[in-house]
């Protein structure tokens, strides 16, 4: 069966670790919306959390970076008065380094993450969904700011009046997701924050068309648990897109380009809307909070 999934941060990557268990080669299309310029170096939070998870050395419990990260590069910057709120550790400043000096060569973002995915021994594929330069802007009563801007240097805190995917109008899709989708026999929408994770995906050109003509069964796995989200800002971006926070407001955001939603047994009031938008509901328990909670997940995810 040819797996492709569509993937954010951290509650992909604890799905990408469960389905990591049940198969062995998927597809991994990766946003790049929360991409940005750091200390002169290109980092790609949600490529590296997808490939450090398939590697096997990601910080599970933070939810990014490297297990066992030292930060003595950072603390060092500070001291030459550099801004220091963006975590970068030791480890993960070399996957920054080799990727800045790659783009520098003329290579290509995709054609970059497979090289890293070859070294580090990853035998799945992680696609950026493109090559592009497409940036998730947070519309804030400070003004719009990028992504990591509001959710790690502000805390998430500022105000949300809206959000934009600055360079979606003419990103086009890194060359081997279109057939990837096409080929694929099942899609899976990783529990991500739909604002910041899938839909800068969804943007990108050609990914929709792909994902309405593809012959796959086309599964998201929701990431609400009792009308509100597992982790991170997707609530506040959720309502500043006019969307609620339960699990068949985001059906309605995947609405065409889903069959199947795997919902948890406490959201099982929702089934009806969720079919409303002709999407399936199949419900579960989707807390994933273990290893045997994230392969119960993939497998419900395989199946449904
Ligand atoms: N998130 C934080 O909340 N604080 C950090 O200092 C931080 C550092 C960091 C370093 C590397 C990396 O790949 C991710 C990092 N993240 C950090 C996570 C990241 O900002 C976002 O959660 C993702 O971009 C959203 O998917």
């Amino acid at each position: 069966m040819k797996v492709v999934a569509l993937a954010g941060g951290t509650g992909s990557a604890k799905l990408l670790r469960g389905l990591q268990a049940e198969i062995d080669e998927f597809t991994v299309v990766s946003n790049v919306g929360d991409n940005f310029w750091n200390h002169g170096l290109y980092v790609c939070p949600d490529i590296d959390i997808a490939v450090y998870t398939l590697a096997g050395t990601s910080d599970v419990a933070k939810g990014w970076g490297l297990r066992g990260d030292t930060f003595n590069v950072l603390a060092q910057l500070g001291k030459l008065g550099e801004e220091t709120w963006f975590n970068l550790g030791d480890m993960d400043l070399a996957t920054q380094i080799f990727r800045t000096e790659q783009l520098s060569k003329g290579r290509r973002l995709g054609d970059i993450t497979t090289m890293l995915c070859d070294r580090l021994r990853v035998r799945q594929k992680v696609l950026p969904c493109t090559d592009d330069r497409l940036e998730t802007y947070i519309d804030t009563h400070l003004g719009p700011m990028h992504l990591q801007d509001f959710w790690v240097k502000n805390h998430g805190e500022p105000e949300v009046t809206g959000v934009e995917y600055r360079g979606s109008e003419t990103a086009r899709a890194e060359y081997r997701v279109i057939t990837a989708i096409e080929e694929a026999d099942r899609v899976i929408f990783c529990p991500a924050n739909p604002v910041t994770s899938i839909l800068p995906i969804l943007a990108v050109d050609g990914v929709k068309r792909a994902l309405s003509s593809t012959k796959a069964r086309r599964v998201a796995v929701s990431p609400i648990i009792g009308d509100a989200p597992v982790s991170g800002p997707a609530g506040k971006m959720l309502k500043a897109i006019g969307a609620g926070t339960d699990s068949s407001s985001v059906a309605g955001l995947y609405r065409g380009l889903v069959d199947v939603m795997v919902l948890d047994a406490a959201d099982e009031t929702r089934r009806r809307d969720i079919e409303r938008h002709g999407i399936r509901a199949v419900s579960s328990s989707i807390l994933m909070n273990d290893f045997e909670s994230e392969r119960r997940v993939a497998r419900q995810a395989l199946v449904a």
